[in-house]
């Protein structure tokens, strides 16, 4: 995968999710995915309108949006058709199978009626996938595992992502990827395991361009480091867009994810050995 182009990737994979971000990603030559955290609708759908021309994918915490109703989820649906992107609800579900089936599916927020990705953490085990599967895949959606984080001291390393890995490979119907700082393809495999053409999408925070940090123990890192480097896929980008939130400086926002847009086009052209 690292070295193939989106649309050849999108042709083999199994997981209608992965095919769709894969597609999209190829349309609109965009592997950036902008993280809208704020607490606002008017400021949330704003940025997204925004930013839509220029991104694959839009990532929400819907749960810190503070003027909430299903009217932003309307709205937010016709901004992905309008601008054609995906949207991943950023949930992080990390409870019994039975607890986040009903997380998932219901309350407030349905994620589940809106959301194609959605993800969660390994920690409870298998049974985490099988909960979000029972609501998740008659829809066609899709789940990404948290096999790393971006965070200063993260503990998800060594045989906790290994672990990671090999639940996500014993329900690829279902989990397409993870969210991790580098590629997965082979980790924690044994020599039973048929890994020869797997291909889980990488989706990445912890990027900027502008600052190595912040105060709260977030690092990031760069497109060309990212992609490039470490081979992922979608870099995720949030303050690096938008900077402290507030009111929207539409033309600054669009120039940000213009901007991101480039540098994680061409990261990802050097991967493949494509001159920009
Ligand atoms: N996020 C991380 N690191 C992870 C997992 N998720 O930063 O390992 C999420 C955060 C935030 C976004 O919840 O929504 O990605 C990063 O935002 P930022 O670019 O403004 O730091």
């Amino acid at each position: 995968p690292r070295t193939q182009t989106y649309a050849q990737r999108a042709a083999k994979n199994p997981n209608a999710a992965a095919r769709a971000l894969l597609e999209v990603i190829e349309r609109k030559k965009s592997n950036l995915c902008v993280s809208v955290d704020v607490t606002k609708r008017d400021e949330f759908l704003n940025i997204i309108d925004t930013v839509g021309p220029y991104v694959c994918l839009i990532k929400t915490h819907v749960d810190i949006i503070e003027d909430f109703d299903l009217s932003v989820i309307e709205y937010l649906k016709e901004l992905s058709a309008k601008h054609d992107f995906l949207i991943f609800e950023d949930r992080k579900f990390a409870d019994i199978g039975n607890t986040v089936a009903l997380q998932y599916s219901g309350g407030v927020h349905k994620i589940a009626s809106w959301s194609h990705i959605t993800n969660a953490h390994p920690v409870p085990g298998p049974s985490i996938i099988t909960g979000l599967a029972s609501v998740g895949k008659p829809l066609g959606r899709g789940l990404l595992l948290l096999a790393e984080m971006s965070t200063k001291g993260s503990l998800a390393t060594g045989a906790y992502t290994e672990e990671a890995v090999r639940m996500a490979r014993a329900h690829r119907d279902f989990v397409f990827g993870f969210i991790a700082q580098r590629r997965m393809d082979g980790v924690g495999a044994t020599d039973t395991d048929d890994v020869a053409d797997e291909d889980f999408l990488i989706l990445t925070p912890g990027v900027g361009l502008d600052s190595r940090g912040d105060a709260m123990g977030q690092q990031y890192r760069t497109p060309k480091e990212v992609v490039t480097e470490s081979g992922c896929d979608v870099i995720i980008v949030g303050r690096g867009i938008y900077g402290k939130g507030g009111s929207v400086d539409v033309q600054a926002v669009q120039a940000q994810a213009e901007r991101y847009r480039k540098e994680g086009w061409a990261a990802y052209l050097e991967r493949i050995g494509q001159a920009p």
